[in-house]
């Protein structure tokens, strides 16, 4: 089981009290069809995604974000029992999505990279590792039901 320090969680805790999670959900899913184009396909139904622009500005795009998101908050809220909190997930992903869990590294990457560059100067080298952690610890929870 992952162990969490006391001031992991603090750090944790309180950098999320300050994220807009719309506006960082919108800025990473968007981020990561960008960067990642293949990750595009599995949202055949968000309508334009044709460059950057259209992505960034794509009202599913963004509302998918944030759901992401508010669910990846639920992490934060359970963070003794990450597992858990995601099985349903990580079953729905795997069985009926069918999104390949390496996908859920690389949100997580792109998450950070939104982070810092919203968060700028406060971003701190510990705030990053902790953070780094979490994403990390979600990937794997999320891929944890694959079969
Ligand atoms: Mg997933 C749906 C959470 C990464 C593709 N994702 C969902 C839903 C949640 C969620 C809460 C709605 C589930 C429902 O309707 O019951 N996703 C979630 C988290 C993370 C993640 C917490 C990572 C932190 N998702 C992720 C990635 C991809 C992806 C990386 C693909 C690149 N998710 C995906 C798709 C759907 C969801 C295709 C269904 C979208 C729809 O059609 O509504």
């Amino acid at each position: 089981m992952v162990h969490w320090t006391e001031e992991e969680k603090k750090i944790i805790t309180c950098t999320w009290s300050k994220v807009d999670v719309a506006e960082t959900g919108g800025d990473a899913l968007g981020t990561l069809l960008v960067v990642y184009p293949w990750t595009q396909r599995f949202f055949p139904d968000f309508g334009n995604l044709s460059s950057a622009t259209a992505i960034c500005a794509n009202p599913k795009v963004r509302a998918h974000g944030k759901k992401v998101l508010t669910s990846f908050g639920e992490a934060i809220k359970n963070l003794d029992n990450i597992k858990q909190t995601f099985a349903k997930l990580s079953e729905l992903h795997c069985d009926k999505l069918h999104v390949d869990p390496e996908n859920f590294r690389l949100l997580g990457d792109v998450l950070l990279i939104v982070m810092a560059s919203r968060f700028g100067k406060d971003f701190t080298p510990c705030t990053h590792a902790a953070f780094h952690k979490l994403v990390r610890v979600v990937a794997h929870a999320l891929a944890h039901r694959y079969h």
